[in-house]
This record gives C-alpha cells, structure tokens and sequence, in this order.
C-alpha cells in the first residue's frame, strides 16, 4: 500500500522542455489545471500528497519520477542523464531527508532515470535506454542487493523509459506494448498488449486497488475495466507533448 506521494507543480518554463513528441507545445494554464486533477487522482487513493514548489530553473522538473526512487528500505536519488536535467536532484535530497533516514546516490559515470525502473512486488525491473546507462543499472541493482531487495535490467530500444512502455496494473498483470509485449524478462506475467494505435496509455499507475490511466484511450479502458479494479482517467495531453505521462509526475511511497 502506498500512503503518500511527492509532486511537482510545472513552472512557465514548461514550455522548454526536452520533447520528441512532435505534438506541439504545452499550454502553461491547461497543464496547471491537468496537475491539479492529478493532484485529485492520487487524494482520491487515498494518497497524502506533499506539494513542492514549481522550479523556474528547470523545465522539465515537474517529472519527478526521474530524480529519485523510493523503496520500503532506503531512498536512492538518481544521476538524470539529460544534461538539463542533472541538477534536479539537489533539491530533492532535503526533501527525501524528510522521510527516509538513510539515502543512496546513483554515481558518474553512471546515469538512470526513475522513468526506468519499475517495481513489481520486491522485484525492480530496471530498463536500460537512452537514459539509463549500464553503469546506472549496475549501481541500482548493488544498492539493491545491500539493501536485501533485488532486480534485473531489461533492454528498451523503442520508448523513452521503461514505463513509457510498460505499467504493472493488477497482480502478476503487466499492461505492454511494442517490444515489452514479447519480452522474455517478463514471461512470467499476464500481458495486456495495448491496443494498436493506443501506445500512449502504456503508462498506467496501479495505486491501492485503483487505475490511474491516462484520458482519451478507449480500448486500453475496455481492457482494463475488464481486470475489475476502479479506473480513474486523468488528462495529461500537455505532459504528453513532452513525453511525459502518468507515472512521471509523482513519486509515491
Ligand atoms: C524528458 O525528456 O526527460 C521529459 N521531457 C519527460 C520525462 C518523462 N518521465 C518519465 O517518463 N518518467
């Protein structure tokens, strides 16, 4: 069970975010808006959710899944691999201090972003993209194993992170698509392939017995009313055109 969660407003510098999407640029007013409802999402969960200050000097810090992990053991503050991106994570130690008593640090020159790593009970699924080097994942996983928890690294060619592409939503049931639906690391799973031409809602969070899953993907609701758990759909089409989704925009524990 998760009680809390950690966000970040976005700051106006939202516009300059790092983007591959090619779907235009935020609207700062409807972004804001968009992350109220989440804010609601994660309440409605029965999350408390501690509401940091928007940061000015970093656009794309309202993604604060990327700067650290948080686990039932200690706290671990990522090495973001995105040059504007490194400088996150200062401001977030003091916050995690609040917390956790004891806080590990991902390492140069290893990089990993929170977008790559997904919990499965104790299990860490670690992706190793474009932003989460080998290195990253190999300190993860030492830290892991210190820490009496364990994990193993997947490759991810095809999405910006892990989650980008892949969301556990039920037990032993992991929502995919693209190169995860047939992804030999998760076998032991139920595959709920997305629906073609519905690769956006990949993204999902499973909090305390509900879905959070992103608006606008008819078929991937179908599919997941149809594991019986409460849905919720939150709207982040301004996230989304930074490659930014459900998972992204909290740190939960
Ligand atoms: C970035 O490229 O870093 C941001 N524009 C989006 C980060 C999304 N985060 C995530 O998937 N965990």
């Amino acid at each position: 069970m998760f009680t809390k969660a950690i966000v970040r407003p976005p700051g106006r510098n939202l516009v300059s975010g790092l983007s591959n999407a090619g779907l235009g640029t935020p609207d700062y007013d409807k972004a804001l808006a968009q992350h109220r409802q989440y804010i609601a999402a994660l309440e409605s969960c029965g999350l408390e959710v501690l509401v940091l200050d928007a940061d000015e000097t970093y656009p794309d810090s309202t993604f604060v899944e990327d700067v650290a992990l948080l686990t039932a053991q200690c706290a671990i503050i990522t090495r973001p691999a995105a040059p504007t991106r490194r400088g996150e994570t200062a401001s977030i130690r003091p916050v995690l201090e609040r917390y956790y008593g004891h806080i590990e640090e991902i390492g140069e020159p290893g990089t990993l972003d929170g977008g790559d790593v997904m919990q499965v009970g104790q299990h860490f699924y670690i992706g190793v993209s474009a932003r989460t080097n080998a290195d990253g994942a190999r300190q993860l996983l030492s830290i892991l194993e210190r820490h009496g928890m364990a994990g193993s690294t997947v490759p991810v060619t095809d999405f910006l992170h892990l989650k980008t592409g892949v969301t556990c939503v039920a037990d032993q049931a992991l929502l995919a698509a693209g190169e995860f639906v047939s992804q030999p690391e998760f076998s032991a799973f139920r595959i709920l392939p997305v629906a073609g031409g519905e690769t956006g809602a990949a993204n999902c969070i499973h909090i305390n017995g509900t879905i959070l899953m992103p608006a606008g993907f008819p078929q991937t609701r179908r599919q997941l009313a149809a594991e019986g758990a409460p849905i919720i759909e939150v709207d982040l089409s301004e996230y989304a055109k930074l490659d930014g989704g459900l998972t992204c925009l909290s740190l939960r524990f």
